[in-house]
């Protein structure tokens, strides 16, 4: 899948199709690494990389709250990102830095193997599926249960974490949709396998509590923009049912951007995009474009 020329490993910069590790690397066998997700967007011919602050914090936050001391501070990290987009000449793109813990010993302790990190770039488009951000997804409610917050860490973008997503994943896949809504041990919705999740009812909207959900960039985004066009925002516990009597309902993610939802559970919502809906992910579209004067803040201009 070689997409670019470059990928940033342990302080070099290498061929993309040299970007290797051992089988034996911890993080392959027990999960034991971090990631983030970032996109960078074409705004008049300069890369721009939105929120990369907020994201490289949570990145940093991640790797602590699993033990991993990264020999690299916020600040340097985001100065690789910038030279890397550069050195691969890219205007718009998805961004993957990963820190784990890599090859030295077997067993689960981690604590005697070496920490290595490493940060990719490539173009990356509809998250979920072509046509997706304008006719909306169809989607389920899994049977596999969200992270209870002392089984994994909720706060951690933890690549072990993600088995329970892929799990949800696949059986959506299976059962002819394209994503899946997952419920916390409570029976609460929580948020999509890799998306936070609004609902669109009576002209207000409701988002799930972060207690058990990942501290999602784009939601905290969606609702300052959504405050701002005057629709309130609830932040709440919020069932099942819910979602099905909603009058819209969307995922929101760095990936899945703001991406409407037209079924849940063989129910229509929408026809695609409701009007709210459709308000939100315009002023998101254009906030990342740097369009929007008041959202210029959350851009970081590679030039
Ligand atoms: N919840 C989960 C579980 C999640 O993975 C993401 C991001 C979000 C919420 C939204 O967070 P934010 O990107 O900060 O708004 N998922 C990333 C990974 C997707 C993947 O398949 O890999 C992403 O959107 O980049």
């Amino acid at each position: 899948m070689k997409e670019v020329d470059y990928i940033w490993m342990d302080g070099e910069f290498v061929e993309w199709d040299d970007a290797k590790i051992h089988v034996l690397s911890h993080v392959i066998h027990y999960g034991t690494g971090v990631f983030e997700g970032i996109r960078a967007y074409d705004n008049d011919g300069v890369p721009a990389v939105f929120r990369l602050d907020d994201h490289m914090e949570r990145f940093v936050n991640s790797a602590k709250i699993i033990n991993l001391e990264l020999d690299y501070d916020k600040e340097k990290l985001i100065s690789i990102i910038d030279e890397l987009i550069s050195k691969n000449g890219l205007k718009s793109c998805y961004i993957r830095p990963v820190a784990f813990r890599g090859y030295g010993s077997m067993g689960v302790n981690p604590l005697d193997n070496p920490i290595n990190i490493s940060i990719a770039v490539w173009p990356w488009g509809e998250y979920l599926g072509e046509g997706a951000l304008e006719n909306g997804v169809k989607v389920q409610t899994t049977s596999w249960t969200r992270h209870h917050p002392n089984i994994f860490p909720t706060k951690a973008k933890a690549s072990g974490n993600y088995l329970n997503s892929v799990m949800a994943k696949m059986e959506a896949v299976e059962n002819d949709c394209v994503e899946s809504i997952m419920l916390n041990p409570t029976g609460y919705v929580a948020e999509g396998t890799g998306e936070n999740l609004f609902l669109v009812r009576d002209g207000e909207l409701y988002t799930p509590q972060t207690a058990d959900v990942l501290e999602g960039i784009t939601r905290d985004s969606v609702i300052q923009i959504s405050e701002d066009l005057g629709y309130p925002v609830n932040v709440e516990k919020i069932t099942r049912d819910q979602i099905y009597i909603s009058d819209e309902a969307f995922f929101v993610g760095t990936a899945a951007e703001v991406t409407p939802i037209k079924k849940v559970d063989r129910r229509k919502i929408s026809d695609g995009k409701g009007p709210v809906t459709d308000e939100i992910q315009e002023r998101y579209m254009k906030a990342v474009k740097g369009e929007i004067e008041k959202y210029q803040k959350w851009l970081y201009k590679v030039e």
